[in-house]
Parts: structure tokens; C-alpha cells; sequence
């Protein structure tokens, strides 16, 4: 079906899920319109292949008068607010600038609407997140008690109650998509996932022996990204607003990740030792490849999300199609890849 016409605006359209979102919406036919931060100056690459069909504006959703000038020029049909500052970890060190990105941010988009009496044309997509359930136990639900344990989450949850204020108080079409963690080639270095893989394929070519990880309990619902932008659309599509989570339904421990990923370079991992002494060794040549380092343990952690779709999949029809194996398989492939073009190229 063929949305010729239909103004898309996505905040955030660098990241991961900018990527995979874009994709998705310009493939339906959307003219695209991108947030940018202003003084970051080569981060577009990450959007080579459709920039010719994005238009880009330069604001920092910091910058009220920039955002509420650029919805005014564009009078989008949808907004995708997906900017955000998203390291969980990072958020202790920046508490202040988290809170003012990603939780005044939303405030500023919903206002700017609000001033240009947009929002009965505009319809709001909130990239919220299972952080804000902290250490209610799994399964998590959209009625599970929320308990944020990290400045991202907290704002995080502020811009959850606000998108459901405005929706409300205003009759904005305002949706929070509750998603649980979503990886792809596309994920940040700093994230497990991605941490992950790319000493994988570097310790598979012989140019790192061992990765240092935090906190090996944790355990995350991991689904590919993807899969989730097409649950972030559906919303957008619905005669009401609603809020959904979007997940799989099956918890795996970092440790489990780590095995996952080491048995795509044939590796075996066996396991000793425990807490900061932990380790994971490769079964057959007994080398050490996984090591616990303190530093990497935030101030406090959530230990155990898992979430259920039941509600997405009912009301929206979406379903996730990539398996855990298959996102962990093609994130190492991708990083293979990268590696063997520098080696060539740069030996
Ligand atoms: P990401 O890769 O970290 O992308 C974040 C985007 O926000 C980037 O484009 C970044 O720009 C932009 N940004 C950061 N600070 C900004 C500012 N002050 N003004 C304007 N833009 C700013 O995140 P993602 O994984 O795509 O996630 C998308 C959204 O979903 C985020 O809001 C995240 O918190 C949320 N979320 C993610 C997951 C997940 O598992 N991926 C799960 C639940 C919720 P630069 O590229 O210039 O830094
Ligand atoms: O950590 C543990 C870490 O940074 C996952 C963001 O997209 O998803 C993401 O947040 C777990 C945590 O993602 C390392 O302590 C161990 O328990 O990959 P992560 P996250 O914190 O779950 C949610 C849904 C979002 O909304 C966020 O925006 O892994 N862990 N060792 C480690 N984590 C990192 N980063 N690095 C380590 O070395």
C-alpha cells in the first residue's frame, strides 16, 4: 500500500532504530523528515543509503524554538520521537543531560504541537522503554508496577506519563511503545550486544584475545530492531492511541549471550569461577576469552526484564520474526565484514 503524501517526521534518525525505522517509512512511501543534532558533524553516514530521500534539520531537542519553528515548516502527519541520550550506564554520569533530552525533549515536541494546534493532525510515537518496570519481576506487563533505577529510566518514565497526560488532557494521538531491548548491525558499540560481537569477530581474526564485561546475570528480552519499527508504525495506524510493549518473551543472561555469540567462531565457552572471578574459557583451547572487570558495574542495575507482547500482538497483529540466534549470527557476520574490509585496506 502505497501512504504517497503522508509527512513523517523521526527524531533521533542517526541511531539504530533511525535506520530501520526510515527504511521501513520511505519503502511505504513517506516524505521523511529527520531531527539532527546540530554540532555532531559526520553522523549521517549511518544513513548513506536513503539520504538523498531524507530531509535533514539540525536541532538538539534541547532547543524549544528550533523544534516548535521546524514542526511549524514541515506540519508533520507523524512524529517518531525516538532522540534520546540512550546509554543506561552513561545516564549516571549525565543525569542532568539525560533528563534534559530525553525527558524535557518530549515535553518540548509536545508543546511545540500544542502551540502550532497540531494535535488533532499529528499523530506521536514515544520511544519508551522496559527500564521504567527496574526491578519488577518478569514477565512485565503494560500494567506492571513501575520502579525506574537509573536517571534514564527515570526520565524516561516522566516522558511516559506526560505522552499519556497529553493524550488525555488534549485528545493528542499519543502512543508509548514500551520496548524491550532491540539489537542489530546497527546497534551503538557500547552496548552489550554489540560489545559483544565485535570482540567476537576480532578475537575470531587473532587481533584480541578476551572481552571485559560487567554485570554476566542480567538478563535482557533481545529482539531485532527490525521487527520492532514495524510495531512502532502500527501504532501510529490505529484509530485510538494506545501504549504497547513490544518484546519476545524470552530472558537470556549476558552469559548466555556471550555463548551465543563465541559458537558462531566455533567457540565453546565453559564457565568458572565466580562474582569478579568469573570467567569464561574456550573448552577446547583452555584461553581465557571472557573476564569480569569491576568498573563495568553500574551504581545499580536491573537484573531481570522480560516482557509480554500479548497486547501488541492481539490489538496490533505484530509479531517478531527474527529468532535471538539469528539477530546474535548476523551482528557477528556484519562485524566479520567490517573487520576483514580494514585488513584489507589497512593490513
Ligand atoms: P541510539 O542508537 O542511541 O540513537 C539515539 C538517537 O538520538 C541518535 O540519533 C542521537 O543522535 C539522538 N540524540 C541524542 N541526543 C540528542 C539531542 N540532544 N538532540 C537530538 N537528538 C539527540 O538509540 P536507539 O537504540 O536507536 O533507540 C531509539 C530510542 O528508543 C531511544 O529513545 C532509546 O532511548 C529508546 N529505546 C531503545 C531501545 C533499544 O533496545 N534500542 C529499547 C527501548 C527504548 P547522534 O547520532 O548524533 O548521537
Ligand atoms: O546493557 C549488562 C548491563 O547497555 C544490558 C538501551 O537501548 O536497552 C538498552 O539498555 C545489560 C545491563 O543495554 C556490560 O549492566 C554487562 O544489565 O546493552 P546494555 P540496557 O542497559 O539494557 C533498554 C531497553 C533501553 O531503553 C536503552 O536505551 O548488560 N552489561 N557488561 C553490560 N552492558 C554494557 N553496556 N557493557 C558491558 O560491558
Amino acid at each position: 500500500m502505497s501512504l504517497m503524501g503522508k509527512i513523517a517526521l523521526i527524531t533521533g534518525i542517526t541511531g539504530q532504530d533511525g535506520y530501520y525505522l526510515s527504511a521501513l517509512l520511505l519503502g511505504k512511501g513517506y516524505e521523511l523528515h529527520g531531527l539532527v543534532q546540530p554540532l555532531v558533524y559526520d553522523d549521517t553516514h549511518t544513513l548513506a543509503p536513503f539520504l538523498d530521500q531524507i530531509t535533514l534539520h539540525r536541532c538538539d531537542l534541547c532547543d524549544g524554538g528550533a523544534i516548535t519553528r521546524i514542526l511549524n515548516e514541515i506540519k508533520p502527519d507523524e512524529i517518531y520521537n525516538l532522540g534520546a541520550q540512550s546509554h543506561v550506564g552513561m545516564s549516571f554520569d549525565v543525569p542532568e543531560y539525560t533528563t534534559n533530552v530525553n525527558a524535557l525533549g518530549t515535553l518540548r515536541l509536545l508543546e511545540s504541537l500544542r502551540a502550532l494546534k497540531l494535535e488533532n493532525t499529528t499523530r506521536f510515537y514515544q520511544a519508551s522503554t522496559s527500564e521504567i518496570f527496574g526491578d519488577t519481576p518478569p514477565p512485565q506487563t503494560e500494567h506492571s508496577l513501575f520502579n525506574p533505577r537509573s536517571p534514564y529510566a527515570s526520565a524516561k518514565l516522566y516522558a511516559y506519563h506526560l505522552v499519556k497526560n497529553y493524550r488525555e488532557a488534549y485528545g493528542f494521538h499519543a502512543s508509548n511503545g514500551i520496548l524491550f531491548n532491540h539489537e542489530s548491525p546497527k546497534r551503538g558499540y557500547d552496548f552489550v550486544t554489540r560489545k559483544v560481537t565485535r570482540a567476537v569477530a576480532s578475537i575470531g581474526v587473532g587481533q584480541k584475545e578476551c572481552v571485559d564485561l560487567g554485570n554476566l546475570n542480567a538478563i535482557r528480552d533481545w529482539g531485532h530492531a527490525a521487527d520492532y519499527v514495524e510495531g512502532m508504525w502500527l501504532m501510529l495506524q490505529q484509530e485510538q492511541a494506545d501504549d504497547y510493549i513490544l518484546a519476545t518473551g524470552e530472558g537470556r543472561s549476558v552469559r548466555e549471550l556471550c555463548d551465543v555469540a563465541f559458537s558462531c567462531i566455533g567457540v565453546s565457552l565453559t564457565w568458572i569461577g565466580e562474582g569478579e572471578e568469573e570467567k569464561g574459557i574456550d573448552r577446547l583451547s583452555k584461553q581465557v576469552r571472557v573476564r569480569v572487570d569491576q568498573k563495568l558495574f553500574r551504581p545499580l542495575d536491573v537484573e531481570n526484564l522480560r516482557g509480554d507482547p500479548t497486547k501488541a500482538q492481539e490489538k496490533l497483529g505484530w509479531r517478531r520474526k527474527t529468532s535471538f540466534k539469528e539477530t546474535i549470527t548476523e551482528m557477528v557476520k556484519a562485524d566479520q565484514s567490517c573487520l576483514i574490509y580494514d585488513i584489507k585496506r589497512f593490513g
